[in-house]
C-alpha cells in the first residue's frame, strides 16, 4: 500500500535529515510522526520513526553521545525551573550579567569590556509570588554567535532582546540579531498568539528592553527603537532605577501569559507562597492536574474565590480560572 504522504512531509523530513541539534531534531521527528497518515501502508515507516524518537530522547537524556571522550557540558539546553524560563540575549557590553544580577542571586561577572560572558548562567527571579528563571547569555555579534544558543533560545519560553542605549550601534546590533536568529529559523513575535505554519520555524514571544535609560536623557534612541521594531512591547529600564526593575518583571511576567492558583485546604487559609502555575485558559480540572495526577479523578467539585465570584463559588472541573483565584478542592 502506498504511504500517501503529505509534500509538506518530504519537506520537513529534509530538514530532519540536515538538522545536527538533537533536541530540534527530535521536535522535528515528532512533527513527521503526527504528520504521517495511521494506516498500513505507513506502518513501518510509523515504526522507524518511533525507534529515531527514542534514540533522540536518549541522546539528550545522556547529555550527548559521548563516543568513548570525555563528556562535554552540555549548554545548548537549561532545565527548566519556576513558571517560566526567559533568555536575555544582546549584543556585547548591553547590560544582560548586570540585569540577572539586580533581578536574581546568581552571580554573573560584571564587566566595562564586552565579552564578559562565556557561558549562559541561569537564576532565580521571585515576582509577586511566582518564581521566574532568567538566562544570562554571552553576546551575539559579527564576531561571536555560539552555536548553542539556537537550542536555548527555542527552548526558552520568553526572549528579552536588549538594546544598549549608549551604544551609537544600538539599532544595526538589534538588526543583526533579529536576522541571524532568522537564518537559524528562530523568528521573535510579539506574542504567543501566532504559530508557525511552517514547522521548521519555532516563533519566540519577545520583549525589548532599552537598557541604560539615563544615556538616553532626550528619549530619542527609545523613539527609534519604537519606530524601527513597533510591534514588540518596549520596557525602558537602568540599573540604577529600581521602579524600572520592577515593571520589567510585572512585563515579562504578563508576556509568559500565565496565571496563578492559590489553593486552600478546606477550612484554612489560602496558601500565597506556591501557586499553580497555568496557561491563560486553564481549568479547574487542569488545576487538580498540577497538584497531582489522581487528583483530577477524585475531583467532585471545587469552591472558589476571586475577582467577580461569588466567596465560596462551587465550581464543576471544566471551570476556566483567572489569575490569582484561590480554589478549594472537594473530593
Ligand atoms: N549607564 C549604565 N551602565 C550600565 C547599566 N547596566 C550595566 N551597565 C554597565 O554596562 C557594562 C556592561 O555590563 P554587563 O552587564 O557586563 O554587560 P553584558 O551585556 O553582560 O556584556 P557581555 O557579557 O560582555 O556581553 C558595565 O560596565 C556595567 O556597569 C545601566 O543601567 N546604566
Ligand atoms: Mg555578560
Amino acid at each position: 500500500m502506498p504511504a500517501n504522504l503529505p509534500p509538506q512531509y518530504y519537506e520537513l523530513e529534509r530538514a530532519f535529515k540536515e538538522e545536527l541539534d538533537p533536541r530540534e531534531k527530535l521536535r522535528m521527528a515528532e512533527e513527521l510522526l503526527r504528520m504521517m497518515p495511521k494506516h498500513k501502508g505507513t506502518d513501518k515507516l510509523q515504526a522507524d520513526m518511533k525507534s529515531k524518537i527514542s534514540k533522540l530522547k536518549k541522546e539528550i537524556e545522556g547529555g550527548g553521545k559521548s563516543h568513548g571522550a570525555k563528556q562535554v557540558k552540555a549548554l545548548d539546553h537549561i532545565e527548566k525551573e519556576g513558571a517560566g524560563q526567559i533568555i536575555f540575549i544582546g549584543p556585547p557590553n548591553c547590560g544582560k550579567s548586570s540585569l540577572v544580577d539586580a533581578l536574581t542571586a546568581a552571580k554573573p561577572l560584571i564587566a566595562d569590556y564586552p565579552y564578559a560572558t562565556r557561558e549562559p548562567l541561569p537564576g532565580m527571579c521571585e515576582y509577586d509570588t511566582v518564581q521566574l528563571q532568567l538566562i544570562d547569555t554571552p553576546p551575539i555579534s559579527t564576531e561571536l554567535f555560539e552555536s548553542y544558543m539556537n537550542g536555548l533560545i527555542r527552548n526558552a519560553d520568553l526572549v528579552v532582546l536588549i538594546a544598549d542605549l549608549e551604544s551609537e550601534k544600538m539599532i544595526e546590533d538589534l538588526q543583526y540579531i533579529v536576522e541571524q536568529l532568522k537564518e537559524r529559523r528562530i523568528i521573535l513575535k510579539k506574542d504567543r498568539s501566532e504559530s508557525p505554519e511552517d514547522v521548521r520555524l519555532s516563533y519566540r514571544p519577545t520583549i525589548i528592553c532599552a537598557h541604560k535609560e539615563y544615556e538616553d536623557e532626550d528619549g530619542s534612541k527609545r523613539k527609534k527603537i519604537t519606530e524601527i521594531f513597533p510591534d514588540f512591547k518596549m520596557v525602558a529600564t537602568s540599573i540604577l532605577d529600581e521602579d524600572s526593575l520592577e515593571l520589567l518583571q510585572k512585563t515579562m511576567f504578563e508576556a509568559l501569559d500565565i496565571i496563578r492558583i492559590y489553593t486552600k485546604p478546606i477550612g484554612h487559609d489560602p496558601d500565597y507562597n506556591d501557586p499553580i502555575i497555568l496557561p491563560i485558559g486553564g481549568t479547574v480540572e487542569d488545576a487538580a492536574i498540577g497538584l497531582h495526577k489522581d487528583f483530577a479523578k477524585k475531583l467532585k467539585f471545587a469552591k472558589i474565590w476571586g475577582e467577580g465570584k461569588f466567596d465560596g463559588q462551587k465550581v464543576q472541573s471544566d471551570y476556566v480560572l483567572a489569575d490569582k483565584d484561590i480554589l478549594e478542592f472537594h473530593m
